[in-house]
C-alpha cells in the first residue's frame, strides 16, 4: 500500500495538535504525520513529542528553530518526505479547518488520475466557509478570482492550504525556487505544478473556521499575495535538475 504522509505546520496549536494527531490516526488509510513545528512559545513541539512515544513508527516531528513561516515549513516537510517512501504527501492545517474526514477524498483523486487534488472551498461558484466573518470570505473569494485573471490560472480556489501531491509533482519542482511564503506560496506551487503539466483537479470541500486557538494570518501574508501573483505572472518555470520531469 501506497504510503502517505499529512503535513502539519504548527505554531502555537496547543489547543488542536493532540485532537488532530489521533483523529488522523483513528481514520482508515494509515497515514502517517510529520509536524512541522517552529518553535511555538506555547509548547506544541513537547505534546508532539509526548505522542510520539504512543506512536513511534507514523508520528514525526522537525523543529525550526522560529517563526520561519508557512511555505518554508511545507517545503521543509517535502524535502523530508521526499527523502523517504511517500507516494502521497498532503498539506493539511492544524486548526480543523480542513476536515480530516476528507483526507481520503483528496488520495482518491489522485489514486483516479490526478498528480495534485486541491480541496477546495470555491468550485463551482458555491462558498463553502463556515464561520469566517463575511468580509474574510468575500477577500478569500475574491482573491481567487483576482489570480485567475491576473496570471490565467484556472483554479477556482488557488489560496486553498488543503492539497495532495503525488510524489511526482514534488520530485518535478524544482523547490528550491518557490519563494512565497504565505496565501502566495499556496497560490505558487498550484501555478508551478499546473505549467509543469501536471493534472490538478479540485475536490470540493467545506472550509470550517477554527475553534480553538488564533489565526496567525496577518496583513503583511495578505499583501505579498497580492503583489505576488504580479510577479508569478511572468515566472519561468523549469523542472528541478535530475528530475526528468518523467510524467
Ligand atoms: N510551522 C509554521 N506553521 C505555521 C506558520 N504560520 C501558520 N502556521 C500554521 O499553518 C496553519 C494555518 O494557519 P492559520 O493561522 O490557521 O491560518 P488561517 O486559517 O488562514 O487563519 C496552522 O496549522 C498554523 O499553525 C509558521 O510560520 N510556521
Ligand atoms: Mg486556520
Amino acid at each position: 500500500m501506497a504510503e502517505k504522509l499529512v503535513i502539519i505546520p504548527t505554531y502555537n496549536e496547543k489547543e488542536n495538535i493532540e485532537n488532530i494527531i489521533r483523529y488522523v490516526f483513528d481514520l482508515e488509510g494509515n497515514f502517517h504525520i510529520l509536524v512541522v513545528e517552529d518553535g511555538s512559545p506555547d509548547g506544541t513541539a513537547a505534546i508532539v513529542k509526548r505522542l510520539m512515544t504512543e506512536f513511534p513508527a507514523r508520528l514525526h516531528i522537525q523543529e525550526r528553530k522560529g517563526k520561519l513561516g508557512l511555505g518554508t515549513a511545507y517545503i521543509h516537510g517535502f524535502r523530508w518526505a521526499l527523502e523517504r517512501n511517500y507516494q502521497y504527501i498532503i498539506e493539511m492545517d492544524a486548526d480543523f479547518s480542513h476536515s480530516p474526514d476528507d483526507l481520503a477524498l483528496l488520495v482518491r483523486a489522485c489514486e483516479n488520475g490526478a498528480d495534485v487534488a486541491i480541496g477546495s472551498r470555491y468550485v463551482d461558484n458555491v462558498i463553502r466557509v463556515v464561520n469566517w466573518p463575511m468580509g474574510r470570505v468575500m477577500m478569500s473569494y475574491f482573491a481567487s478570482k483576482y489570480v485567475k485573471v491576473v496570471t490565467g490560472l484556472q483554479i477556482a480556489d488557488s489560496t486553498a492550504g488543503f492539497v495532495c501531491y503525488r510524489r511526482r509533482v514534488l520530485e518535478t519542482i524544482d523547490l528550491s525556487k518557490i519563494k512565497f511564503i504565505g496565501y502566495a506560496f499556496q497560490i505558487e506551487m498550484k501555478f508551478t505544478a499546473t505549467k509543469l503539466g501536471f493534472k490538478v483537479v479540485e475536490v470540493p470541500i467545506i472550509f470550517t473556521d477554527r475553534k480553538e486557538g488564533t489565526s496567525k494570518m496577518n496583513a503583511g501574508i495578505f499583501k505579498e499575495a497580492i503583489f505576488g501573483v504580479i510577479k508569478l505572472r511572468f515566472k519561468k518555470v523549469t523542472p528541478a535538475a535530475g528530475s526528468g520531469q518523467s510524467h
